[in-house]
């Protein structure tokens, strides 16, 4: 790989070599599927096909959000999609999702099975779908809509400028971790300024905007994202950590937190979720004792 500050660009990019960096394995510069392999199907109307990073724990404190306030229609399995292992790119994934990245979802409560990609776009589904979280007010829905929106929009540059470059990038380049460190500070400070006058991104009530805001600039406020609380100065958006607490301790953001997860603690980590019961029983350390 040329040096950062020695790369002059040819006139027509080839994928001829390895990126490097951490997602190397996965990333090309082509869609569709890469082999053959049906996903599989369980008992419940909503079939989730994630990985409980932070835009698939989006949807998953949805889900249990909704079965906490007694939508038992909102049941639903939870596949877990290894993406390090390239499952995206499965023809079955790829069937649901055509952009091969998770969260996708498939709803089979109707006459016709209804598929959904992108986390936004299933926040709303179903939302709208359980009449919940998503204010019918014309001056709240907007205010959701807004932030939701305003997430899908800003993540990207946590996400694929700020922590690739800052936690994954193969060598530390100045130039893009400056740019997208000012970037995330700035958007941590239109939070925090909102969250001055506001309980919830929506107002007085928790909607799908703090559901999708919350795994991504809660987790940074948290020092769950890129070891990089220290570098950022979260500690100094007092009223985005107020929030990203008040969510957090919320037992169905617990447990949404908990599904698809393939890191951290092993009492943490529910691979797959089929049943209520499977936060209790299925657990990786609750598995491992009983193997
Ligand atoms: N805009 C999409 C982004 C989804 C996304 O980036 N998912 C990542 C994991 S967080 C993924 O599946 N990456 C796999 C890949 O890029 O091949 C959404 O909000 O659903």
């Amino acid at each position: 790989m040329s040096d950062a500050s020695s790369y002059t660009p040819p006139k027509v990019w080839t994928w001829n070599k390895p990126s490097g960096g951490r997602f190397a394995s996965i990333n090309r510069p082509v869609a569709g599927p890469t082999h053959e392999k049906e996903l599989p199907v369980g008992r419940h109307p909503l079939q989730l096909y994630s990985l409980g990073t932070p835009n698939g724990v989006k949807v998953t404190v949805m889900l249990e959000e909704l079965l906490a306030l007694g939508h038992t229609g909102a049941e639903y399995d939870a596949w877990l999609i290894r993406i390090g292992e390239g499952d995206q790119f499965g023809s079955g994934f790829v069937a649901v999702n055509p952009n091969s990245k998770i969260p996708a979802l498939m709803d089979h409560s109707g006459p016709k099975p209804i598929r959904v990609f992108e986390s936004g776009a299933i926040l709303v589904y179903l939302a709208e779908k359980f009449r919940a979280f998503l204010p019918t007010a014309a001056d709240a829905r907007a205010e959701c809509l807004s932030w939701l929106f305003w997430q899908v929009g800003s993540a990207p540059y946590l996400g694929g400028g700020f922590g690739h470059f800052y936690a994954y990038a193969p060598t530390k380049i100045e130039y893009a971790i400056d740019r997208f460190a000012m970037e995330v500070k700035r958007q941590l400070d239109v939070l925090d300024r909102h969250l001055a006058q506001a309980e919830y991104l929506a107002g007085a009530d928790y909607t799908i905007a703090d559901m999708a805001v919350w795994p991504w600039y809660g987790g940074l406020v948290k020092g769950w994202a890129y070891e990089a609380a220290e570098f950022l100065q979260v500690q100094q958006y007092g009223n985005v950590l107020r929030w990203a607490d008040a969510i957090g301790s919320r037992p169905a953001v617990q447990r949404g937190r908990m599904v698809n997860r393939v890191t951290g603690e092993p009492s943490s980590q529910l691979h797959e979720r089929h049943d209520a019961r499977d936060f209790e029983t299925r657990t990786q350390d609750k598995l491992s004792a009983g193997s």
